[in-house]
């Protein structure tokens, strides 16, 4: 038996005060050591740059099967059906991300850039005439809320339960709260919508959840698991997407003179996003569970152990970054790791960065100057980092 002495916290990530400034938190973590035992939760805590990337490159030992958030499906009962996707390891894994990355590819994001274009010039010019807007509910939220079920080819009446789910899928990632509770009392009406809509007869022609159909006509998945992976779509589609443009927008307000070069050259608007996903991503961690007892970094991690991952700590790795802290958009991003790595790093992400780029090159067309207009307000979701306030005058490009 290894004799190795456990590196041991008592910090709490899904503490108010962790979530309200994890950034400084985690420099805490990685200081103790890149493996750190979580009393609190009983889970280890991977923080460092290098060592978020060996956990999320090693399926073998850190399985999805065991779920994607703090519950141990090895042994506890899932909430819902697990994903088919998310939450199952290879040789599983292969068949469903082939057909979900096939429908995300770039031909289909070529066919759908300008109907985001025209929905990111509709809803940045209502936001422009208004002038002082709460950006969240203004327009941050609006724009995915809008382009994301329009591509996948949702109705659209009863999209707001899009944003219900969204919390329930993301608020299971975390511990059983009064909070949660309260939200899961409306997971039955709410999980009915959702799968409605999941049925082949629900879609749209045409859209990327008849595609997912295809492929079942095709005889690469069953009906069932269709539904599954267009239920997959919705889970992790909308909130995803609304928090990191989100995040984006509020870094960009708050360095003016990063905002003054993307507004000066609008091509930039790929890379602010990319940076902002590193500075402050929306998936700011996510879960693993071991198969086996494993040496890691230093440390023995029993077997159907959870082991908590950090990206965003990864982004502010300073053995990885040069002034971690600071927000530069001209940054060189290769190796940020905000949308994950690995065989199930974000199979959407191209969907993301072309619904963002749109967003942000709009906004720098219209736009000349953003001004802070109050303090922001955090999204309390324990499963992924948003805003629910962003107060802001937009001043319009001359
Ligand atoms: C899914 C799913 C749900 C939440 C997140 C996610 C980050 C996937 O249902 O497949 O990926």
């Amino acid at each position: 038996m290894s004799t190795t002495a456990r590196i041991t916290s008592d910090l709490d990530p899904f503490s108010a005060e962790f979530r309200a400034d994890p950034y400084s938190h985690y420099a805490a973590l990685r200081a103790l050591g890149p493996v750190v035992w979580l009393e609190r939760h009983g889970i280890w805590a991977v923080s460092h740059h290098d060592t978020v990337i060996a956990v999320l490159n090693d399926w073998q030992t850190f399985s999805n099967a065991g779920g994607g958030g703090l519950a141990n499906y090895f042994k506890e009962k899932p909430w819902r059906p697990p994903s088919i996707i998310l939450e199952v390891d290879p040789p599983e894994h292969e068949r469903t991300r082939t057909v979900l990355s096939r429908a995300l590819s770039p031909r289909t994001l070529r066919a759908i850039r300008g109907r985001f274009e025209e929905d990111a010039a509709t809803f940045v010019a209502g936001a422009v005439r208004k002038g002082r807007i709460d950006a969240v509910p203004d327009l941050v939220q609006p724009y995915p809320l809008k382009v994301f079920p329009d591509s996948v080819g949702i109705e659209a009446e009863g999209r707001e339960n899009l944003l219900v789910y969204g919390a329930m899928v993301f608020g299971s990632f975390g511990p059983r709260t009064p909070w949660y509770e309260e939200l899961m009392t409306r997971a039955p009406a709410v999980s009915a919508w959702i799968l409605d809509h999941c049925r082949r007869a629900a879609l749209a022609p045409g859209g990327v959840g008849a595609m997912i159909y295809a492929a079942a006509d095709a005889g690469e998945l069953s009906e069932d698991e269709a539904a599954m992976l267009v239920r997959s779509f919705l889970s992790a589609g909308v909130d995803t997407t609304i928090d990191s443009i989100g995040l984006t927008l509020r870094a960009l307000a708050e360095h003016p003179e990063q905002w003054a070069l993307l507004r000066d050259d609008p091509s930039l608007a790929r890379a602010a996003f990319e940076e902002a996903t590193r500075y402050d991503s929306s998936s700011q961690s996510l879960f693993r569970t071991t198969t086996r007892e494993v040496e890691f970094a230093g440390a023995t991690i029993g077997r159907h152990e959870k082991v908590m991952v950090f990206l965003g700590s990864a982004g502010r790795d300073p053995a990885r970054w040069e002034e971690p802290d600071r927000f530069d958009i001209r940054r060189r991003t290769t190796g940020q790791i905000g949308f994950g790595v690995g065989i199930h790093g974000c199979v959407g992400q191209m969907f993301a960065r072309l619904e963002a780029e749109v967003f942000f090159q709009a906004l720098a067309a219209a736009v000349d100057r953003i001004e802070l207009d109050g303090p922001s307000a955090l999204r309390l979701n324990p499963g992924l980092r948003g805003l629910s306030s962003l107060p802001l005058v937009l001043h319009r490009a001359s």
